[in-house]
């Protein structure tokens, strides 16, 4: 993509009203603007990281036994008054009456929306486990929308929906979503700590928040001492093995969130245990058949009997994930994007526009990228050094490669690191096989 045709609007001064490092950043950096309270469109910058984010959510769902589905956004108001949530929901809740004047509203998730799929169409535990997921836009009229994306009204989840016959088949589908969760998050290089948690209004008493530590944080976190130098790693587990080695290994180190937290029955002492505040990324929960029961979905046992559906649900924040990052990854002068969410992977920077072989040498290698897949956003506009050098790091693209009149005689290209900042001269014609995957 050329510069000088990409839709950036840059903004060279702090905005008011961000509060946070990550809000300050994404509108800065051109990513996102906000339509009213807690609502936002994403411009092309930010919708190409938002896109990456929820690409490693799929495919680490897909690669779980997920099967992925579109539910609406606005669901009939019916649903939940069938499992008793539509009074429970309160002011959350966005209501809205269609011109017959029927009640629908604006899902603000969708337990009740997928239940009733499932109930219509799976009869025997012969059809059984299921598990469904969809990334589909949610509106929580929260009473605090604040920091950007990190606690908007409309955001952007993946939640999915597990069915077993039993209890057992339950929490094995809790088990694999507790993996596929470590391995998400630890794909895009954050380090997301799994957190006994509260159920509050979906009820259920199995959960765990996943939580990153971060001054910024919304949540108070307690959590072990050694937690702080554990690694978390994409693990290669076997999905149809038993996973409850693997579950209780992540969750023997003690970390809770300020609800599940009791200091008098805490089981480390006080000097192994570590207070921080922590963004909540994703969240799980098992909770039987709270919603199954209500809205009848049953299905046959083995032995001819009539259950009901054992299930979980499980969220992860997409949008809110995108300012995590951020949070996670900046200096004073922007943007450090990993290379897994990047949205593009390489900067190239021509500094002498006017000059016609910095042109064409500039073309010349934006074109040989391009043709061997690296994602390149060209700076070809007619700007000084120092507003190229300040946008390219402000919108933290992993590499730079800067070309200008003095390394184009040498027959060098300078290769700026992003993150490190280190800095090379490389020869412009092999520079192009050193970002070629
Ligand atoms: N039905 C369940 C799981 S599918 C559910 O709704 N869980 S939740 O309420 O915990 O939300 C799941 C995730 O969505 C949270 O962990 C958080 O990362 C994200 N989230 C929740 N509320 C907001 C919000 N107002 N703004 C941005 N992200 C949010």
């Amino acid at each position: 993509m050329r510069l000088s045709e990409y839709f950036l609007p840059l903004l060279r001064e702090n905005p008011s009203e961000a509060q946070i490092v990550s809000h300050r950043l994404m509108l800065r950096a051109g990513m996102i603007r906000q339509s009213s309270a807690g609502i936002y469109s994403w411009l092309p910058l930010g919708l190409r990281v938002l896109k990456r984010v929820e690409q490693i959510v799929r495919e680490e769902q897909d690669r779980s036994g997920a099967q992925e589905i579109l539910m609406p956004t606005i669901q009939p108001a019916e649903l939940w008054h069938e499992s008793g949530r539509y009074d429970d929901y309160g002011k959350e809740m966005l209501r809205i009456r269609d011109r017959h004047d029927r009640e629908m509203l604006y899902g603000p998730t969708n337990e009740e929306q997928v239940t009733d799929i499932v109930r219509g169409a799976i009869k025997s535990y012969r059809d059984l486990p299921k598990n469904l997921y969809h990334i589909q836009w949610k509106f929580r009229d929260e009473v605090r929308p604040r920091f950007g994306v990190m606690r908007g009204r409309e955001f952007l989840m993946k939640d999915n929906y597990s069915f077993d016959v039993d209890a057992a088949g339950a929490k094995h589908s809790y088990n694999k979503m507790f993996l596929a969760y470590l391995r998400t998050f630890a794909r895009m290089g954050l380090k997301a700590i799994p957190m006994r948690a509260d159920t509050g209004p979906i009820g259920g008493d199995l959960s765990h928040e996943f939580q990153i530590l971060a001054e910024t944080g919304e949540s108070e976190v307690f959590c072990d001492r050694a937690w702080l130098n554990t690694d978390i790693l994409a693990e290669e587990v076997d999905y149809d093995s038993d996973l409850e080695p693997f579950f209780r290994h992540w969750t023997s180190l003690y970390a809770a969130t300020d609800e599940m937290h009791k200091p008098d029955t805490c089981p480390i002492p006080s000097e192994q245990l570590v207070t921080a505040r922590g963004i909540e990324v994703g969240h799980i929960f098992y909770f039987g058949t709270k919603y199954s029961v209500p809205l009848g979905a049953l299905v046959a046992g083995p032995d001819g009997e009539m259950v009901p559906l054992e299930m979980g649900s499980y969220g992860i924040g997409v949008s809110r994930l995108v300012g995590t990052l951020i949070e996670a990854n900046h200096d004073d002068n922007g943007i450090i994007w990993p290379d897994s969410v990047a949205p593009f992977s390489l900067g190239l920077i021509n500094l002498r526009v006017a000059d016609a072989r910095c042109r064409a040498a500039a073309d010349a290698l934006y074109g040989k990228l391009r043709s061997a897949g690296v994602t390149v956003l060209y700076d070809d506009r007619d700007e000084s050094p120092g507003a190229k050098f300040a946008a390219m790091d402000l919108i933290g693209l992993p590499d730079q490669l800067i070309l200008g009149p003095r390394g184009l005689a040498a027959g060098t290209i300078e290769w700026k690191h992003r993150r490190s900042g280190a800095r090379q001269d490389l020869p412009i014609d092999t520079a192009v096989a050193r970002f070629v995957a």
